[in-house]
């Protein structure tokens, strides 16, 4: 009897006693704010992970459903304590980034450094650098994270990386952060000497099941998958005569009984005969509604592959009936690597006036951090993780107000009084140098006439020997005596028709395409008039030009900025934007130089011919 009344009053006071604090939120703000007269309210009725932020008196108060929420309360609170009361959540469930990081520690097309896990030392020793890391990524509001390249090695599934991946979920667990795993859809062959990795075999799909079970024992909320099927020489579904749809159902039913999904992506990239800015729409729209509940489709922002400006891809509008995801892409393979500065919050919002936040349900970022000391080799290059971020969590967020965030938490000598002609040249660098970026590498909607490999140099007139088809010169340019560009349109290759109207009809017509898309949907006669009064060739150059000017317009704010920018920043990025600037010459000399091999025609005034 005795026993019975004690269980029942310490029910009791479990009832009636408020939840316990967020462990971690607290945490946070003892080590950022000492002494803060926070208060946490446990609200279940709040959405997952969103947080209200009020004044009570002298106090503050967090309220939130879940401890995620808390935390990210307080990095909210801590970013802006002024604009009180409010109430925030995410705008996308899943707010991932994507490591291209492979098992030797290398990090394909990183440029910070090498991978920042530590894959030997895993899981005896524990970087302090993943808290540091977790920390970062909770900041911002990054609720997932996939370890390894999608280029994946099978070993990450064997049973001893598992018990890494286990060691590093620990880590990030408390910071409201899940892991995922990039497979290879030949794993059970490579791994276990499986004669087949056909996706309807029982033998595969019982491998898989067994994986999924072994992964969840060892990590109770792993996140899931992500694939890379049938493109650039990945194993996948199709090389068993299988389609996209049964190779990640299987996966999906695998990982279902778990809770996990699977992001399965649609940049296919194969050598086909059709425009390649064609081809994931025309592997993948067949398969809409094919998919199961649990599988993402997870879709590059434009048809091609991460250039400076691509228009959105058609995939985006053509899968009703299938879940979709974007993958941007944080790290600048096409953007200069870690010596440009570009700012790609205006690229990812200009991707949203064209596809709408609310018909995604994640988001994907595929990761610049490395081991470098700030992570991510060019320290400006912070302000893109950043940026990724907080248009995850909210994509009506102006670039603006998320690079000012970023400044004045990151540049600016703490006190330092900046005056504000000076703060505004700093801030528009960030806002223009995107654009920037478009104008001396390839403007008016020129794309891909990158160094074969490394991505990073101009070469229009690239014909490597053994190159793929579309390395090929003038795949993606076109260029002939009468003009430039490729032609998309119903006279051409017709990847106009996957877009929808009446931005179909709007593309086709030279008159109405957008200029910045100009050269992608066009061949355009060298001496075609645009809406500048300049002929093709003059406006290209002019661009060509402008692109240079501006890029040396940087180091000069620059440094005139210097006597408020930490002074452990400012040199290291004075040199990289010398480096900027030269190379935007470099790209503006040899561009220009090859295509009036075509144009024929003369410099106009005000551009200086290339030396
Ligand atoms: O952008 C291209 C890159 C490859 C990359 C591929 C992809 C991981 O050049 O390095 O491979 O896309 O996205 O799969």
């Amino acid at each position: 009897m005795n026993r019975l009344i004690i269980m029942a009053a310490a029910l009791l006071s479990l009832v009636s006693c408020s939840r316990p604090e967020p462990s971690t939120a607290r945490r946070e703000l003892d080590r950022l704010w000492k002494g803060s007269p926070v208060e946490f309210r446990h609200t279940p009725e709040m959405k997952a992970e969103a947080f209200g932020i009020e004044r009570e008196g002298h106090k503050f108060v967090i309220s939130s459903a879940d401890d995620t929420g808390a935390l990210y309360g307080v990095y909210s609170l801590l970013r802006d304590s002024m604009q009180i009361p409010r109430e925030e959540s995410p705008a996308f469930p899943l707010r991932l980034l994507n490591h291209w990081d492979n098992l030797d520690g290398t990090v394909e097309r990183g440029y910070a450094g090498h991978s920042l896990w530590d894959w030997d030392a895993l899981p005896d020793s524990v970087s302090p650098r993943y808290l540091d890391y977790a920390r970062e990524n909770a900041r911002i509001g990054i609720n997932g994270t996939v370890l390894n390249n999608v280029n994946a090695s099978p070993q990450i599934l064997s049973h001893d990386y598992l018990v890494k991946v286990a060691r590093l979920a620990d880590v990030f667990r408390p910071y409201g952060i899940k892991v995922y795993l990039s497979v290879n859809f030949a794993s059970p062959m490579v791994l276990d000497s499986l004669p087949t990795a056909d996706p309807l075999a029982a033998e595969v799909t019982d491998w898989w099941k067994n994986k999924a079970d072994e992964i969840y024992s060892l990590i109770p909320d792993f996140g899931g998958f992500l694939v890379k099927a049938n493109s650039e020489g990945q194993p996948g579904p199709m090389d068993f005569g299988r389609s996209h749809a049964d190779g990640a159902n299987m996966l999906a039913r695998a990982l279902k009984p778990h809770g996990g999904i699977v992001m399965w992506r649609a940049f296919v990239y194969s050598p086909i005969d059709a425009d390649r800015a064609k081809q994931a729409y025309m592997e993948f729209q067949p398969l809409d509604g094919k998919f199961d509940p649990n599988v993402i489709i997870q879709i590059k922002n434009g048809p091609i592959d991460f250039q400076p400006r691509e228009p959105y891809s058609p995939l985006f509008g053509a899968m009703p009936q299938t879940d979709r995801m974007v993958e941007f892409q944080v790290t600048q393979e096409y953007l200069g690597h870690a010596n440009h500065l570009a700012f790609l919050a205006p690229m990812w919002t200009e991707f949203f006036e064209y596809v709408k936040p609310s018909s995604l349900t994640a988001i994907a970022g595929v990761a610049n951090i490395g081991d470098s000391d700030n992570m991510t080799g060019n320290p400006l290059a912070g302000a893109n993780w950043h940026a990724f971020g907080r248009l995850a969590w909210d994509p009506q967020l102006s670039p603006a107000r998320i690079a000012r965030e970023w400044i004045d938490a990151n540049l600016l000598i703490p006190g330092s009084n900046i005056p504000d002609s000076i703060y505004s040249g700093l801030l528009d660098m960030f806002l223009t140098s995107r654009e920037a970026v478009v104008d001396y590498m390839m403007p008016l909607g020129l794309h891909h006439i990158f160094a074969f490999g490394h991505h990073y140099g101009p070469e229009p007139w690239c014909d490597i020997p053994g190159a793929r088809p579309d390395w090929l010169p003038k795949y993606y340019h076109c260029a002939d005596r009468q003009g430039l560009g490729f032609n998309r349109t119903t006279s051409g290759s017709n990847a106009v028709e996957q877009y929808p109207e009446p931005l179909r009809s709007q593309l086709n017509d030279i008159d109405t395409c957008p200029e910045e898309f100009l050269l992608w949907f066009h061949h355009v006669p060298w001496t075609h008039r645009l809406k500048s009064g300049h002929t093709l060739w003059d406006e290209l150059c002019y661009r060509y030009e402008r692109g240079v000017s501006t890029a040396e317009d940087y180091c000069r704010r620059w440094e005139e900025a210097r006597p408020y920018i930490r002074p452990e920043l400012h040199a290291d990025v004075a040199e990289r934007l010398r480096t900027q600037a030269a190379d935007a010459r470099w790209w503006k000399d040899a561009c220009l130089q090859y295509f009036r091999e075509y144009s024929r025609l003369p410099y106009p005034t005000g551009v200086t011919a290339p030396v």
